[in-house]
């Protein structure tokens, strides 16, 4: 018992030099591919929803494979102030920092009945 007891600091300094503290780490860094279809009828960015911890480097790779007209589609994230415009068979990237979170819309700022998804940035 007692050289268990000795050795615990030991252990517990072990522990705390491999956890990186939160203010020393890098923002994560993520990738999402996001692909525009139409499924009779409607359009839409899928997956409808996504998910990113605030402070992350945000790359979305937007693929827009609707084969029905028109080949240009919007890309809109108003409140991290991104908008693109992507061609069919072009795929585009955009990049944001979730640096505030919340539920955000993404929607196609060319057609207004293009089905609209959101952003959740997690506190
Ligand atoms: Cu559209």
């Amino acid at each position: 018992m007692r050289r268990l007891v000795t050795m615990l600091p030991v252990a517990l300094s072990l522990i705390a030099t491999s956890i990186p503290s939160a203010s020393a780490a890098e923002p994560a860094a993520m990738t999402v591919t996001m692909v525009n279809v139409e499924y009779e009828g409607t359009k839409m960015w899928l997956p409808g929803t996504i998910t990113v911890p605030k402070g992350a480097k945000v790359t979305v790779k937007l693929v827009n494979n609707v084969p029905s007209e028109p080949a240009q589609h919007g890309f809109a994230i108003p409140a991290y102030n991104v908008q693109e415009v992507v061609n069919r068979g072009e795929p585009k990237t955009v990049e944001f920092t979730a640096d505030k979170a919340g539920v955000f819309p993404i929607s196609c700022q060319l057609h207004p009945a293009h089905v609209a998804g959101q952003l959740v940035v997690v506190p």
